[in-house]
């Protein structure tokens, strides 16, 4: 005899169906194709009528597309498309920041940009100047203006740099949700004096401290540093400067030295979901959650080191088992060995 299902059963059977999407979360590219490719295979991503596909993921990128590697136009086109076609979404980074407010005009001071074009900001744009076309960079100019600050997916966020409700309601408040950058909002958030200003660059480069009593550090390409990034997520009470830097450094004098000033934490709470980043340029070889729910996922490709990829499966407890990473082939070039701004 046929029994009709009752309403709870259907209820129950259709909620053991995980019809969720589930995520890899890729760091910063910079101009590193190859690499990228590498990495989607690795996941398991296929390339099907120009555009890489997983049957069953989505790849989440955490911005920082362009500038100093060799293949700009080739990294723009993949993500592009993944992003355009439903197998990928992503945030800003600093560099697509930058890029939009180097290419807008400032209508305030007449012949010069949002993003005034000195010596070392042309720098680290070169290699996108160089690589595209004024096409190709109007195009991906385009595509930047509409990447979103942040993703909150509920089950996990994301963003390039730092996590900040209260900077996040001031953005939210010049950019309401899902819409697209616009110029008097690159004007604002490249005026200093603009609240919106500080809020964009906690966002994207992240909070830094000054190191106390004149005490500075030389960074990996040689430059010599008192202002350095944070571990904004932890309370900086009682840590050293040595602990508080992020990435951290293994200088005694930065370890017997305590942090006194640092720009506001945003400490996150152990029972927040899952939060991804990219932007800090960690350079350990094993990849590894720098808490329980929280990962960086930029392990320096463009500084002869990693492209990484976070698989996640839904979990709430990150592992070091779920980072996939792909390693430059030995002895390429970094394309600006000499970069002299922290502002990357
Ligand atoms: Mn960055």
């Amino acid at each position: 005899m046929l029994r009709k299902p009752v309403l709870s059963e259907c209820n129950s059977a259709s909620s053991q169906l995980n019809f969720s999407l589930m995520y890899d979360l890729i760091g910063d590219i910079h101009g590193y194709a190859d690499e990228l490719v590498r990495l989607l295979e690795t996941l398991g991503y296929q390339e099907v009528q120009g555009v890489f596909r997983h049957p069953e993921r989505q790849v989440i990128f955490c911005g920082d597309f362009i500038d100093r590697g060799p293949q700009i136009r080739d990294v723009l086109r993949i993500c592009r498309s993944m992003c355009e076609n439903g197998s990928a979404e992503a945030v800003m980074g600093n560099h697509e920041f930058n890029a939009l407010a180097y290419a807008t005009p400032d209508p305030s001071r007449p012949g010069k940009h949002l993003r005034t074009h000195t010596e070392g900001t042309r720098r680290q744009h070169q290699a996108t100047l160089d690589q595209l076309s004024e096409q190709e960079l109007e195009s991906a100019l385009d595509w930047f203006r509409g990447l979103p600050m942040w993703l909150d997916k509920q089950q996990l966020r994301v963003v390039h740099a730092c996590w900040d409700q209260r900077d996040m309601l001031v953005i939210r408040e010049a950019l309401p949700a899902g819409s697209a950058v616009n110029t008097d909002f690159l004007i604002r958030a490249t005026r200093i004096s603009d609240p919106l200003y500080r809020s964009v660059e906690r966002t994207l480069k992240g909070p830094e401290m000054r190191l106390p009593g004149g005490l500075s550090v030389t960074d990996r390409e040689g430059n010599v540093r008192r202002q350095v990034r944070t571990r904004w997520f932890e309370r900086p009470e009682g840590r050293s400067c040595a602990e508080y830097m992020m990435p951290r450094v293994n200088l005694q004098y930065l370890q017997t030295t305590m942090v006194t000033d640092s720009d506001r934490p945003a400490p996150y709470a152990a029972d927040e979901p899952p939060l991804f980043f990219g932007h800090y340029w960690l350079y350990d070889s094993t990849p590894a959650p720098l808490r329980p729910n929280i990962a960086c996922l930029d392990y320096s490709v463009a500084r002869n080191g990693m492209l990484t990829a976070y698989r996640y499966h839904g979990e709430n407890r990150l592992s070091a088992a779920s980072f996939v990473s792909v390693r430059r082939p030995p002895q390429t070039p970094d394309c600006d060995p000499e970069s002299t701004s922290q502002d990357s």
